[in-house]
């Protein structure tokens, strides 16, 4: 505000933005602090909340809640031993961001490594870097003094042996010699006409295969802070790194503003940037739950049915989610604590 509009405002003028100040500190207060988080992972939630309590700051609370699915192998989606790639292994992709700094640490495809997490955090903290991937980010992690262990477990091997049984069927090639819809690989690129259908296998996208964690937290002080964890897409090629590990994509997280983070079909989300959308949407003052929606329906434009969903929070404490409506997801079910609630919530998707 310029000196001489201050100066025509008079004390008077400066009322009402005094009150609707010290409405939204009154307001942040009461919500916060805030954990969200996507899907109903009680422990992940529980986890930040009692970082949070016993001190910790939202990035320590966002690393605990989503290491605490990944110890828990959420679901199957989250941590080791889940969504083997072609190849059989599980690989894991994370992010974690402080909305204070703008600073980010994600990993992409890492692999012989549990906690996935705390290597983001780590690349954050110890590197100039934003994003680290494959062998070479298992062996930073080895050096910051992570364990490195086979990430496989019977039920995996299991995953991959009847996949291989079927053929190799559903998987994610397109455009390829021998027709990947009926043969395995190994397949060399099909010349000529080209099939414009975006190969996206309708068993490998619903909600009991496809929940990665997304986490806002803002802790007392108002500092935010998103992260994601994910083991991926079951059958992914090797070398496919989703959106979870992507800043703007999986998460994203700006204190002067609020946060978001993705679940769903990462290689469509990923294209649209859904989580730095819906802040972008916030920053201009859009609600939370709308800011979700607009972004969805963004990638709706393109991609109609889509699996998909988002939560966003505001720095005052204001949340909510939506989902893309699709024939394997018609509610989207994610937590929420505050000092007001600690509790389960649905939305229906649009
Ligand atoms: C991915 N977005 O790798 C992740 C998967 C996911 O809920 O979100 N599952 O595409």
């Amino acid at each position: 505000m310029g000196a001489g509009l201050r100066f025509a405002m008079g004390f008077q003028g400066y009322v009402p933005l005094l009150l609707a100040l010290s409405a939204c500190c009154f307001l942040a207060a009461a919500r916060l602090p805030l954990v969200i988080n996507t899907w109903p992972y009680h422990d992940a939630v529980q986890r930040a909340w009692d970082t949070l309590q016993s001190g910790g700051s939202a990035l320590d609370a966002v690393e605990k809640g989503c290491s605490q699915c990944e110890v828990d192998q959420c679901r199957g989606t989250v941590g080791y031993g889940g969504s083997p790639d072609e190849y059989g292994e599980t690989t894991l992709d994370a992010m974690i961001m402080n909305g204070n700094t703008i600073e980010v640490g994600g990993v992409g495809q890492l692999q012989r490594i549990k906690s996935a997490i705390s290597v983001a955090r780590a690349v954050m903290e110890h590197s100039s870097h934003s994003l680290l991937v494959g062998e070479s980010a298992s062996i930073f992690a080895q050096n910051m003094g992570f364990l490195s262990e086979d990430l496989t477990t019977n039920k995996s091997v299991s995953m991959h042996l009847e996949w291989l049984s079927k053929k190799c069927q559903p998987n994610f090639w397109k455009n390829v010699l021998p027709n990947a819809e009926t043969s395995c690989g190994p397949y060399k690129p099909m010349k000529g006409l080209r099939s414009k259908k975006h190969r996206m296998p309708a068993e490998m996208i619903n909600v009991h295969n496809h929940d990665t964690i997304g986490m806002i937290v803002i802790d007392k002080s108002g500092s935010i802070a998103a992260g994601t964890s994910t083991n991926g897409l079951r059958h992914k090629i090797p070398g496919r790194v989703g959106d979870s590990p992507i800043a703007g994509a999986g998460a994203y997280a700006d204190s002067t503003v609020g946060a978001a983070a993705a679940t769903g079909i990462g290689d469509i989300m990923m294209r649209f940037l859904p989580s730095y959308q819906a802040v972008e949407y916030m920053r201009f003052g859009i609600e939370p739950t709308i800011a979700c929606q607009k972004a969805i329906t963004r990638i709706q434009k393109y991609y109609p049915q889509f699996f998909g969903a988002l939560i966003c929070a505001n720095r005052t404490g204001g949340y909510g989610a939506a989902c893309s409506k699709s024939p394997e997801l018609d509610q989207f079910h994610f937590m929420v604590y505050n000092p007001l609630t600690a509790s389960e919530q649905i939305v229906d998707c649009i």
